[in-house]
């Protein structure tokens, strides 16, 4: 996977606002925008301007806050919210329209033809205004293949910079993801954008195997905050890119900014950071099994594919349970400057076990037994 393609669409500001708890200030929205432009994200967009006049005056302040990313509002396809849109300062625009069976029956009522009818009209406009635009069908996995084809072709050859798939209610798998991408890519020119939702988990690893396909635009948000369950998380999402080609992703972005922007979003809606989030959970580079921590002390990356120091965090570990092994007890007690020999090691360990057999440990307790040991 060449690391360079791909760009990052941080939609914190869009679908993060979706999330249950979420109700940013301006402030906080400056906030957010600069802290995503200093990791490094290449767009972020923004809630539609005529959602409310707040959204209006917010996104004209970001837009001109002159980030180095390019900001993007997101608007239906529609003139009126196209038309505002194109005086706030923004570089481009993100339009939606329903293409599955579900949205043209009970959401908007329009034919095929009459999408892209509609489409002409506002893509020719914002083109007009010499912004960037990207149309995208929502829904997209529950839509008929030929129709989502037929939609895409047609805003190809309108001159759109990216069409987007989406997978808006979270359904759609790596391997269709893959290949409706392989597809698509024999039928339009422009960029490809990928926007999934994780109600079935598969976020990250759908965002992943559209890129493995082709795509070459994924949406994000912080802790991936969104409608329901969300997003492909940010965090979760650099992981897997990492794993690929950690020199290229670490030039990409500056990855020890994940956890302030995890903590700052996290205290911003209210919530934790999940104990199993991707890279910035509690317990994301904790080791606890004596086989997993003798190995650990020899070589990290014989239990770790992600390098905690390259996020700016450090490793930790639990030795004082029943799991342990004398290798790692025995560099508690030499951090501890105790001299032990390895039949001692072992026999102090099997203690330590016995104990535990009864409940969690200290790490106090493990050292107490230590010195005890040594003093006799
Ligand atoms: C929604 C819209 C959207 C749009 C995605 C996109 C989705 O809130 O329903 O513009 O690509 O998930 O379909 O977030
Ligand atoms: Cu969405």
């Amino acid at each position: 996977m060449p690391v360079e393609r791909f760009a990052i669409i941080d939609s914190t500001l869009r679908e993060g606002e979706q999330f249950s708890n979420a109700h940013f200030t301006t402030e906080q929205k400056i906030q957010i925008a600069k802290a995503l432009d200093a990791f490094g994200v290449e767009y972020i967009e923004l809630t539609s301007p005529v959602a409310s006049p707040q959204s209006l005056e917010d996104l004209r302040i970001v837009a001109g806050l002159d980030l180095r990313a390019k900001i993007l509002t997101h608007v239906r396809c529609h003139m009126d919210d196209a038309s505002v849109a194109v005086q706030t300062g923004v570089d481009g625009i993100d339009i939606l329209f329903g293409t599955s069976s579900y949205l043209r029956e009970f959401s908007h009522g329009k034919s095929v033809d009459e999408i892209i009818a509609e489409a002409r009209n506002v893509i020719t406009f914002i083109k007009d205004h010499g912004k960037e635009v990207r149309f995208s069908s929502e829904d997209s996995f529950r839509s008929t293949e030929g129709d989502l084809l037929r939609v895409y072709k047609a805003v190809d050859a309108m001159g759109v910079n990216r069409v987007g798939v989406a997978d808006t209610v979270g359904i759609a798998t790596p391997r269709q993801c893959y290949a409706l991408v392989v597809e698509l890519r024999h039928h339009v020119s422009c960029d490809i954008e990928f926007h999934g939702h994780n109600d079935a988990g598969c976020a990250v690893a759908n965002s992943y195997s559209i890129l493995e396909g082709g795509a070459t635009h994924i949406d994000t948000s912080i802790l991936g905050i969104g409608e329901r369950n969300g997003i492909t998380p940010l965090g979760g999402f650099v992981a897997r890119m990492y794993a690929d080609d950690p020199a290229a992703i670490k030039k990409k972005y500056d990855l020890r900014m994940l956890k302030d922007l995890d903590e700052m979003v996290a205290s911003m809606v209210n919530i934790e950071i999940p104990y199993n989030n991707f890279v910035t959970g509690k317990y994301a580079f904790h080791h606890k099994a004596g086989m997993h921590t003798k190995a650990i002390y020899i070589n990290p990356n014989s239990y770790e594919i992600l390098d905690p120091a390259d996020f700016g965090l450090e490793r930790t570990m639990n030795i004082a349970h029943r799991l342990t092994g004398h290798n790692a007890v025995g560099k508690r007690a030499e951090q501890l400057g105790l001299t032990l020999g390895m039949a001692e090691l072992r026999e102090i360990t099997k203690k330590i076990k016995a104990m535990a057999d009864s409940g969690p440990l200290s790490m106090d307790q493990l050292d107490s037994v230590l010195r005890e040991w040594v003093v006799g």
